[in-house]
């Protein structure tokens, strides 16, 4: 195959999109939607069809499928329906046709479909499938079952759910795989082993498979397409070719085949179930519509579990906050009723200690830095950030005297009371501590060789050890919205306060 170099500069930027290439298993047949002239095709027409790609250009496609599917397509095509993937015998072999339009091409995916590799799944088991997911009560065990469901049902060696972080790093957060594997499960790996523009494709197609790591990529012939005068965009193409980078990294891992699905959130990629076989395997064209099936059912009970996950925090806090009204409507100094009473302002959020400050008194709750070290935060950057809100999960990153104490302190939310006296509230979460795995060492990315740097995926996948120094863990939204109500209730019940003040001096 060929030998294709990205440097680290360019690695996001390798168009994988228009790689021209099919995997070797099916053909690329690309037509005019109008007249149906072949317009474009894969080589590999000539071992899968008995029929060069020479011969094939230029002709109408009813040289290859029969006239009535030919119609068939054209009437969709015509009347601006979806197109359907249908079965044609070519040369005595059977192939699955999967078609669909990019950029004013019509596609045609040829996928072999002889006996065997249509072995459909028993589609009664669906509906036990999709409602045990739906009945997991969490977010971690729903992971688990789907690991092991997908495993079950299509057989790959190791079975993954990769979830991205909030910088598409990601991590192996459930794992079901062959005895005689190595765990992975735990293993962060960086944002840069999957490129924004993999990702990008992921939103759009969902699932792929790569049928055998080592295949032979077959060139689509012409490279440009005559209708369009540019390479063709085969993002959606079943058939699509691989980055030789991405290939590198499985071969390195002795991966020979794998299957891999999107899990979105609200519009964004959440994760990926990643299968991994350990020598070739085809998945046909039914069974990863399944697969689709099963992870768009994962997807909609993930934001249902996420959802609720959200209530239940809000539920909580909002009990916490409507105990502190009570705390702050019948003890007469507001300061002293968010701090030294049970519950304290601290317990609204998950945090590790507080600090409330008003005209130039500051008063510390929990487990905090020093207090001169919190006045010197407030004068020198706080109230000069002046946001009414502002939340960090890296303090140290952003107030270089933070890092002294960022063991105690790298999350830092801080919010500014709407009275006269310039209050403040802080709440502070730790450093994770917690030791991070990395897959292979996400700093040892290139490798220079003749002076030229080179960009090569790790060649060891050993265990590398980083710590998550100066990170806590992130506020989240139910955090902030849990802040922003208590803000609202300090400010009722202070202009409560005062109005009572006066009419009790009238
Ligand atoms: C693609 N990289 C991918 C994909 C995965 C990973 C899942 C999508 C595969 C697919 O489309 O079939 C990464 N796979 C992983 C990880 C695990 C796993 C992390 O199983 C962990 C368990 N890859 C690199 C580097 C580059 C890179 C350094 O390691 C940078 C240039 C590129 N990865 C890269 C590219 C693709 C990719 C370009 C897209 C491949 C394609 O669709 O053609």
């Amino acid at each position: 195959m060929d030998t294709h170099k990205t440097t680290i500069t360019n690695c996001e930027k390798e168009p994988i999109h228009i790689i021209g290439r099919s995997q070797a298993h099916g053909v690329i047949l690309v037509c005019n939607p109008i007249s149906l002239e072949i317009t474009q095709c894969t080589e590999n027409a000539e071992q899968l069809f008995s029929l060069s790609v020479d011969h094939l250009l230029g002709q109408h496609l009813a040289i290859l499928i029969s006239s009535e599917k030919v119609n068939q397509i054209k009437e969709k095509l015509d009347q601006g329906k979806n197109l359907i993937p249908d079965e044609e015998v070519i040369n005595n072999s059977k192939f699955l046709i999967i078609p669909h339009v990019s950029q004013g091409n019509l596609v045609l995916d040829f996928e072999p479909a002889g006996a065997g590799l249509n072995s459909s799944l028993n589609l009664n088991l669906l509906p036990a499938i999709l409602s045990e997911i739906e009945n997991t009560q969490s977010i971690p065990e729903m992971c688990k079952l789907a690991v092991s469901q997908i495993k079950h049902l299509f057989e790959y060696d190791r079975v993954m759910m990769y979830k991205f972080d909030d910088n598409w790093n990601g991590e192996v957060i459930a794992e079901v795989k062959e005895d005689h594997l190595e765990s992975w499960l735990g293993l962060h790996y960086p944002a840069r082993d999957i490129p924004k523009q993999a990702r990008d494709i992921f939103l759009k197609q969902g699932v792929r498979i790569i049928g055998d790591v080592n295949f032979i990529p077959s060139k689509l012939i012409p490279e440009i397409s005559p209708i369009t005068n540019q390479p063709l965009d085969i993002s959606r193409s079943e058939l699509r070719s691989v980055s030789p980078i991405h290939i590198e990294y499985l071969q390195n891992m002795g991966v020979g085949a794998s299957l891999t699905a999107a899990i979105i959130l609200e519009g964004e990629l959440w994760g990926l179930l990643a299968c991994h076989h350990y020598s070739p395997k085809f998945i046909n064209y039914h069974q990863r519509q399944t697969c689709k099936f099963i992870t768009q059912v994962f997807s909609n009970s993930l934001t249902v579990k996420t959802t609720k996950t959200f209530l239940l925090q809000m539920e909580a806090s909002d009990a916490i906050r409507k105990k502190l009204v009570l705390q702050m409507e019948s003890i007469s100094n507001i300061q002293d009723s968010l701090l030294n009473f049970s519950p304290k302002f601290t317990d609204i959020i998950e945090c590790s200690g507080g600090a409330y400050y008003q005209e130039g008194k500051l008063k510390l709750v929990g487990i905090t830095p020093q207090k001169e070290e919190v006045m010197d935060l407030l004068q020198n950057f706080i109230f000069k950030k002046d946001e009414e809100v502002f939340f960090t999960k890296s303090l140290g990153a952003q107030y270089s005297k933070a890092k002294s104490y960022t063991k105690l302190a790298s999350g830092l939310l801080s919010l500014r009371l709407k009275d006269a006296k310039k209050s403040y509230i802080l709440w502070f979460r730790p450093e994770i501590s917690e030791t991070v795995f990395w897959g292979g060492n996400p700093e040892k990315i290139g490798y220079v060789k003749e002076g030229i740097e080179y960009l090569s995926p790790r060649k060891s996948f050993e265990k590398w050890t980083q710590q998550n120094a100066g990170i806590s863990k992130q506020w989240e939204n139910y955090d902030l919205q849990a802040v922003a109500a208590l803000q609202e209730s300090i400010t009722y019940i202070i202009v409560k306060k005062q109005r009572d003040e006066i009419l009790h001096l009238n």
